[in-house]
């Protein structure tokens, strides 16, 4: 499901780098994006603050003038990692959750796809993640209380219809782009019937709503209880086409299937609402390996190459997309994926490929 393709003189293009690799891969957008010449309108790049390094300097993750610059001036955004304390520091509040939320982007929709390579012994994976980005545990209303046997933290967990809805149709509509029209659906309703019983429930029951006029009467839907699905993940990724899961099913599902295609450094996704998408790697900071300028561009790039499609840009899409394929196969690949090239050498090769 694409946005509708709006004639634009130029394309206004936010780009928040955010904590540690972020800062080093967020910059190949820019090449990338100009190295597409006239297909696609003239790129402008808004550079927006975000993240853990924002709030030390500034007092806040998100400053109100990036959600602004956001809604107000950019097309489209791509935001590279963050790094988020594992304790809670006051005042501190992820950046990428709460923008998610701001700008409604409700879905996280994450390909994973192998590259063919002369490896027989590698597996063909070729799925989507769809990932419900606003609700589930990421509501984070946490409370730490004493209990009778000391201190007990808790946590809501929260699921509407609303939201299962409006994902299990993006999800649908993704499917019924694709050659298998398969969509499985993530769930744990064995122990959380309650919950994940409505996100089950609602997605199970789309194609019989009124609107959906049999739309999806193709599509194949079959469901899987998470944990049996990781396990299959590994044993048979081949299995899967599109996945649709609760947030935190889907964050972990979405890493895990990143190792079956070599490495995280490799997998996009884009935060996707009805008016806005923002492009954004998979992968968080890596702060071992920051400043060494060797984290991988490739999720970037790939990221960026689903935002022009999300756009209705396919043909740049595409170019970028093969780019990245032809670096992959010709061994131009950073140490992550066994290679030894510096993310400059990697970017640098990606665009000699898409100007060629
Ligand atoms: N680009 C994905 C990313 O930054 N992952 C790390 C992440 O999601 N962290 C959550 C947080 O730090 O708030």
């Amino acid at each position: 499901r694409t946005m509708a393709t709006v004639a634009r003189q130029s394309l206004k293009v936010g780009l928040i780098p955010g904590d540690g690799i972020g800062k080093e891969v967020v910059p190949a957008t820019r090449e990338v994006l100009k190295a597409l010449g006239k297909d696609i309108p003239k790129p402008e790049f808004i550079e927006l603050a975000a993240g853990f390094e924002t709030f030390q300097r500034v007092g806040v993750a998100l400053p109100a003038e990036t959600v602004q610059a956001l809604r107000e001036e950019c097309d489209c955004a791509i935001f590279g990692a963050v790094s988020s304390p594992t304790k809670k520091v006051v005042g501190y509040s992820s950046p990428i959750v709460q923008l998610r939320k701001e700008l409604d982007l409700y879905a996280n929709i994450r390909p994973v796809v192998s590259v063919a390579t002369n490896d027989s012994a590698a597996r063909k994976v070729d799925l989507i993640v769809v990932r419900e980005n606003t609700e589930c545990l990421y509501v984070k209303d946490e409370n730490l209380m004493i209990g009778e046997r000391g201190r007990e933290a808790r946590a809501t967990r929260l699921i509407t219809e609303y939201a299962s809805k409006r994902i299990g149709k993006m999800a649908f509509e993704l499917a019924l782009g694709r050659p298998r029209r398969q969509l499985t659906i993530i769930h744990k309703s064995n122990v959380l019937s309650v919950t994940d019983g409505l996100f089950r429930e609602t997605i199970r029951s789309i194609p019989q709503l009124p609107e959906s006029a049999g739309r999806y009467d193709g599509v194949r839907i079959e469901e899987q209880i998470v944990d049996s699905a990781v396990y299959k993940l590994f044993r048979e990724p081949e299995i899967y086409d599109v996945l649709v899961a609760p947030n935190l099913y889907g964050d972990i599902l979405s890493d895990a299937a990143a190792a079956l295609v070599g490495s995280l450094g490799l997998v996009p996704s884009v935060n996707a609402g009805d008016s806005f998408v923002m492009g954004e790697p998979v992968h968080g900071s890596a702060p071992d390996i920051e400043g060494k300028g060797i984290a991988n561009p490739l999720a970037t790039i790939r990221s960026t190459a689903l935002m022009l499609r999300h756009l209705g840009y396919e043909r740049p899409a595409v170019r970028i997309d093969n780019a990245v394929t032809q670096a992959i196969r010709s061994g131009f690949v950073t140490p992550d994926c066994g290679g030894k090239y510096s993310t400059q050498d990697v970017l640098g090769k990606v665009v000699d490929f898409i100007e060629s």
